[in-house]
């Protein structure tokens, strides 16, 4: 349990970036996207990345060029649901754009095929594991659609066996990735990237399940070779992202330790997080990045109703004090204008954050924080349920001067900290809940028993909170402290 005090490095400069680039930039304009792709994916391995513990780095990873552009398509609901995050998640409404029927026979062509999208293409993939040896997809055509036929992830497994790196690039806006199981990519699952057409908008991954990558499960950031544009705007709902104890030996621990999380978002603004579960990210040593983390100057992210479980830490906003970070130019927070900002504004709340793993706890680095804001202005934490069965540093945490804070109406069984000159405003919250207050501590079922003092016990006076809990039961005039609103 050292990792929450040690000091910064100085960011890395990244020179194995800048070269791959170039590389890739070179191989683009030879029309040689693809191989450039994987190449750069490749290297990026050696790159170096944030450092374990409380430092700051600089992970411009990401890929080949690709165009793009934007246009539209996407969106949910209707049918019979599943249910993660205690929300109901309708399945994906009927496609409405050309279909391409993919089958895993089309295993060894599926990056050809998808290269030749036209904007709105719905690719359907039929039921079966598609044993991907190196193939991959690369959507640089707006509008893209990628799903499965049946509308069940479980019955399309998009296997990378560790070959693969990354599994699916988005690279253009308003594409959607749905109800399907990606697993054992070497590096990302899915990364959401710019391209040389611009931003990248409107990503949405819905019902999918993400298992075992060597990485990141989901990566959000610019391409390193157009730094003004942006991927903004996107969603994760409704999906399963783990790690389990088959795939922890896969993860990428050659530069940095333990190099993996669930999702990790870079210079990206307006993102929802909502009613996904995550699990599992953690290492026998090393601290491995967050469950949902978002820094280097992301804004606005909504993380809600999520159940984070078993991770090494639950939501980052966040993370350096210097470094490269996107910026704004309306001075957000009133802060000096130079200050360097990790993230700016958003909402944590009616999330259940919770360890009882023997194994996690007992790793190097345990259960190190439930919410974690290291130079985060604005942020709103309300209603979130923060639990371990054994240590946890800190449950709530804001760090580092221009860090700034709303913390209301949570509920923890660890201590809440200031720390290195941060500044919260603290009401109705509790933190040292005795387990005893929950269904069940143990399996993660953090909704509140009869007789929880935390029921009633919350404040109304803040504004900002939110009206109905993680189960989507409305708070009643007395709300209860914590993610659960007992009926
Ligand atoms: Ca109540
Ligand atoms: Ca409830």
């Amino acid at each position: 349990m050292t990792s929450h005090r040690t000091g910064f490095k100085p960011p890395d400069v990244h020179w194995a970036v800048t070269i791959t680039a170039i590389i890739a930039t070179v191989f683009a304009v030879a029309g040689c996207k693809d191989n450039s792709a994987k190449e750069k994916d490749v290297s990026e391995e050696t790159d170096s990345r944030w450092e374990n513990d409380s430092t700051s780095d600089l992970p411009n990873d990401d890929t080949g060029t690709p165009p793009g552009d934007s246009d539209s398509d996407s969106d949910s609901d209707s049918g019979a649901a599943i249910s993660t995050g205690g929300q109901s998640c309708q399945p994906l409404s009927q496609p409405s754009g050309q279909s391409i029927r993919i089958t895993p026979d089309d295993v060894g062509r599926l990056s050809t095929i998808v290269a030749g999208a036209q904007p709105g293409d719905v690719f359907i993939f039929e039921s079966g594991t598609y044993s991907l040896n190196g193939d991959y997809i690369w959507i640089s055509t707006p509008g893209v659609t990628l799903r499965s036929a049946s509308g069940n992830p479980e019955d399309v497994i998009l296997d990378g066996n560790y070959q693969t790196t990354e599994i699916v690039t988005v690279a253009a806006s308003n594409c959607t990735i749905a109800e399907m199981t990606i697993q054992r990519a070497a590096t990302h699952p899915i990364h959401v990237t710019t391209s040389e057409a611009g931003d990248t908008l409107n990503t949405k991954i819905y019902r999918m399940t993400i298992i075992d990558p060597g990485e990141q499960a989901i990566k959000i950031n610019t391409h390193s070779s157009e730094s003004a544009t942006f991927a903004d705007n996107g969603e994760v709902a409704c999906s399963s992202i783990q790690l389990t104890d088959a795939g922890r030996p896969h993860v990428n621990m050659s530069a940095t330790p333990c190099y993996t999380g669930g999702i990790d978002a870079h210079q990206a603004r307006g993102w929802i997080i909502q009613d996904n579960t995550i699990s599992g990210f953690w290492c026998p040593n090393g601290l491995a990045e967050h469950a949902v983390h978002f820094w280097r100057g992301c804004r606005d992210t909504v993380v809600e109703r999520n159940i984070l479980t078993n991770n090494a830490r639950g939501v980052g906003f966040g993370m350096a004090t210097e470094g490269d970070a996107r910026t704004y130019s309306d001075t957000p927070c009133g802060l000096n204008a130079t200050a360097y900002v990790g993230h700016v504004n958003g909402v944590i709340q009616n999330n259940f954050i919770h360890a009882s793993d023997p194994d996690l706890l007992a790793s190097e680095d345990g259960f190190d924080c439930g919410v974690c804001l290291w130079s985060a202005c604005g942020v709103n934490v309300a209603h979130n349920t923060i639990v371990s069965t054994g240590a946890l540093f800190s449950s709530i945490e804001w760090r580092f001067q221009s860090s700034s804070a709303t913390v209301t109406n949570n509920l923890a069984t660890h201590p809440m900290r200031e720390r290195d000159g941060a500044t919260a405003t603290l009401a109705g919250n509790i933190d040292n809940a005795s387990l005893s207050q929950f269904a069940d501590a143990a399996s993660g079922d953090l909704h509140l028993n009869t007789t929880a003092a935390a029921i009633n016990a919350g404040i109304t006076t803040a504004s900002n909170l939110p009206k109905s809990d993680i189960d989507g039961d409305p708070r009643d005039a007395t709300p209860d402290v914590g993610a659960d609103e007992a009926l």
